[in-house]
């Protein structure tokens, strides 16, 4: 019989064809010819998934036999995308894989693209955290992400006359076959409730009994490294009520409050909060975050209390990263646990809570500081409060001697604001905290520093760090342009996959004749398929022989998106006239993306007035021969794949000083687009690395920026300019809205009234000048233009998020690899089933 046992997990087509039509049978019930799509998609699933397994199992074996230190990523966004080609490629299946289906009688794409995005994320933080995780795997660092499976993501968004509507992501509902639940891994975290203290052995004890219990459940999800050696582990916790708590509330005979308060308990991980850099005080957004950061801790602390060590050697084998503030409640949650449940005395236990702890700061904006009302926070976490108060305490204590007779100083760095009602700073809380405090740009870096914690870089100069963000191009250009992919790898070899540096070989290439016209061929390639990905996605006809220019990011004034739209009426109103700037313009489509925060209402407008725009162009026969506008509705991870390696101008026209970095200005680099952009985030970089001449730098500094500081007269700049005056008047008059009388009342109150926070009118005739010469070099120099693009590939080396997770686990986490064997499970599949 043993002998009989057929084994499986081979990787050859055949074997894959076998597992797929077994999945098909058994696990959806359907033979290959009787099956929905949802069907076929989740058999594939799972028939790579078990290819995964074992490695899973491996990687995690090895890394505790190896004692090794581990990462624990805490965010409360990883906005993942797809799984499956990202995972094939990463098995290395992908030929075998195709050929399987063909043989079956089906295509490998049709199937992918039945994949809903994994869209548990607003946009940069999110997608970066899930980079992260990729090349923390990639690299065969031991690694966890912690967050929360929501039921359902980033909302849909549909454009309905021009406005942005949202409709629920229920993205769970045919079921994820990427991930497996731990029915055994549960927490049972409290709120509410009331602190008490006990008097024992001379000491006092703190005892915290909530009012109200929440369970956490885990739910897995492998990360594959690329060569598939380290399979690494995101960990999402699911909320449920904890089946005691029901139990007494049922037998006391009040059915309709337990389910009441079972529902009440599962709302905790029900949805994403859908805005981004901005912050609300939310008491649901509260519990989420202490729910998922009281699970990952109980859960940190059990697995390392496994090793029988002393507490002193805890941050020798963890590592915890707060993505942004949003985990910060971990440091108070570490000071309760290791004092309240493990006795440990207060020094002791905030030295190692400071060595575990690192944060990273992701914004300067303030309306997306946290801050927490005392009373809220009081109420949900009474014992926390406390020891947010103690912290407080000893570091006001501390900081006394750096700012003698100074207490406005003190009222500043305190965490505690003395506002009614006081509030909570969280940043300050995580600075204090915490061992390192990262931005994510230089820039960024030095503005912390500088204006934002001046009093924190006196106080822990050594603290102060920057990070600059990467991408993996393993999904941004490997998986999403498989053949530029292919073609740089003829070019150099195949090393940049794991090694982005070698990148830096194609410079020669970028006057190369024969990979210039293949690079332009590709690009366009792309163009057509990126224009069959919007045919299908939202009807969208678009013409791939024109200049593709995209500005696809969350909409939000600091990101300018009206900047863009400003300078198409500007263009418009030319073309009109018949004017010097676009007599010699190439065809141009522009392209936005983006949602919009659901009560952000000037976000919103922005959306509206780009389709207004839109409309009235592309139905006018003399303007739309030259100019396209389009609204892509629902930007996702799935559409960045397409539309990017389809760009040829990439807009990243933030005001100088307030992106902290930015992540698509480098995906869209990696694909061959040029930048026209601010001297802002990480674009400072990027001209570093690939010099000014080969992009398209425009506008004010941020010292400039903060110079024209208050004095600032948007009206007297776009008053002074003639073309700029009449631009305006377009939107003024109600040109774009006629029979909409005044909605965009509020945009030009925020441009002329409300003083132009955003210095549109400051930088709007540099970039429409800026804009006029990548159109002309676009149209008089082909070769040229290709020329650079190549070079900003060649030069995008630095952006991979293999370099900044080599610089975190070197600077901030004290992390070395751990290198697994590979193995294919062929045999121990059966050997594990027989052990027992
Ligand atoms: C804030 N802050 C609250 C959700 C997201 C937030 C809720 O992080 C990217 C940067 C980008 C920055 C973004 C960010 N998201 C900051 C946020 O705006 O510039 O590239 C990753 O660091």
């Amino acid at each position: 019989m043993k002998d009989e046992l057929k084994t499986r997990f081979g990787h050859t087509a055949k074997d894959l064809a076998q597992d797929f039509a077994e999945q098909l049978k058994y696990s959806q019930d359907a033979d290959i010819y009787h099956t929905t799509a949802e069907g076929r998609y989740t058999a594939l699933a799972l028939a790579i998934r078990d290819r995964i397994v074992h490695q899973w199992n491996l990687s995690r074996k090895t890394q505790r036999k190896e004692n090794a230190k581990r990462i624990n990523y805490l965010s409360l966004e990883f906005l993942m995308g797809r799984a499956m080609t990202n995972n094939v490629i990463n098995l290395g299946v992908e030929d075998q894989l195709k050929e399987a289906l063909s043989s079956l009688g089906y295509t490998y794409e049709e199937l992918a693209d039945m994949e809903p995005d994994a869209g548990l994320g607003n946009g940069g933080l999110g997608r970066l955290a899930a980079c992260f995780l990729d090349s923390l795997a990639t690299l065969e660092y031991p690694a966890y992400g912690y967050g929360i499976r929501y039921n359902y993501g980033i909302f849909r968004q549909q454009i309905k006359n021009g406005w942005q509507v949202e409709q629920p992501d229920n993205w769970l509902r045919n079921g994820n076959p990427w991930e497996l639940k731990r029915p055994d891994v549960v927490y049972t975290v409290q709120f509410g409730g009331e602190v008490k203290m006990i008097r024992e052995k001379g000491k006092d004890n703190f005892k915290w009994i909530g009012s109200e219990q929440v369970n956490g459940v885990a739910y897995d999800t492998p990360i594959v490294g690329y060569g598939c050696k380290t399979v690494n582990t995101l960990r999402l916790w699911s909320a449920t009520s904890p089946e005691e708590f029901n139990f007494h509330e049922f037998n006391d005979g009040d059915y309709t409050e337990a389910v009441r308060s079972k529902i009440s308990a599962e709302n905790l991980s029900q949805v994403l909060y859908p805005n981004d850099t901005l912050y609300m005080g939310k008491e649901l957004r509260l519990k989420q975050q202490y729910f998922f950061v009281a699970c990952s801790l109980a859960d940190i602390i059990r697995s390392f209390k496994r090793r029988k060590l002393s507490w002193s050697q805890f941050p020798d084998f963890a590592a915890i990263q707060l993505n942004d503030t949003h985990p910060s409640l971990a440091i108070p949650e570490m000071m309760r646990l290791l004092l309240d449940e493990e006795g440990l005395s207060w020094d002791e236990a905030w030295d190692i809570t400071v060595a575990i702890m690192g944060y990273t700061n992701h914004t300067l904006m303030p309306e997306a500081l946290e801050k927490w009302t005392l009373p809220m926070l009081q109420s949900i976490l009474p014992r926390h409060m406390q020891i947010i108060y103690e912290i407080n305490h000893r570091f006001l204590q501390s900081a006394v001697s750096f700012f003698p007779l100074q207490p406005q100083v003190l009222g500043q760095i305190s965490i505690i604001e003395e506002s009614n009602p006081k509030q909570v700073r969280m940043a300050n809380l995580a600075i204090i905290g915490s061992h390192s405090t990262n931005g994510v740009a230089a820039l960024h870096s030095e503005l912390l520093k500088r204006s934002m914690f001046p009093q924190f870089n006196l106080i822990y100069p050594k603290r102060f760090n920057n990070k600059t963000n990467g991408i993996t191009q393993r999904r941004w250009l490997l998986d999403a342009n498989p053949r530029l992919a292919q073609k740089i790898t003829e070019a150099i070899g195949d090393g940049w996959i794991t090694d982005y540096s070698q990148i830096a070989k194609l410079a020669p290439f970028a006057t190369d004749k024969a990979f210039v016209s293949d690079f332009a061929k590709i690009k366009l390639e792309n163009k057509v398929k990126a224009a069959a990905f919007l045919k299908k996605d939202s009807g969208m006809i678009i013409d791939p022989n024109t200049l593709f220019d995209v500005q696809v990011k969350r909409i939000h004034e600091y990101k300018r998106q009206l900047l863009n739209a400003l300078n198409i009426m500007l263009i418009y109103n030319d073309i009109k006239k018949g004017g010097k700037a676009t007599e010699n313009m190439p065809p141009m489509t522009f392209l936005f993306g983006g949602k919009a925060a659901p009560g952000y209402v000037n976000a919103k407008l922005i959306i509206k007035l780009i389709n207004n725009i839109a409309k009235v162009i592309n139905g006018d026969s003399q303007a739309n021969k030259l100019l396209s506008i389009q609204f892509m509705p629902n930007y996702r991870v799935t559409m960045a794949e397409s539309i990017i390696p389809a760009t040829d101008l990439s807009e990243q026209i933030s005001t100088a000083g307030t992106e902290a970095s930015g992540t698509g200005n480098m995906k869209f680099m990696c694909n061959g687009a040029l930048t026209i952009g601010t001297m802002d985030g990480a674009n400072v970089e990027i001209a570093e690395e690939v010099g000014k001449d080969n992009m398209f730098i425009f506008g004010h500094t941020e010292e400039e920026i903060s110079q024209l500081g208050k004095s600032y007269n948007p009206f007297a700049w776009a008053m002074g300019d003639n073309e700029i005056k009449e631009a305006v008047a377009l939107l003024s008059t109600g040109y774009f809205n006629v029979n909409e009388p005044n909605i965009f009342d509020p945009l030009r109150k925020s441009l002329f009234e409300d003083g132009d926070r955003y210095f549109h009118f400051a930088d709007l005739r540099m970039y429409a000048d800026a804009h006029k010469s990548a159109r002309d070099l676009y149209r008089g120099d082909q070769n040229e233009w290709n020329r650079k693009a190549i070079l900003n590939i060649a030069s995008s080396g630095k952006f991979s998020s293999d370099r900044t997770i080599g610089e975190y686990a070197k600077d901030i986490w004290a992390l070395k690899q751990c290198p697994v064997q590979r193995d294919d499970g062929t045999e121990t599949a059966l050997q594990d089933a027989m052990k027992k």
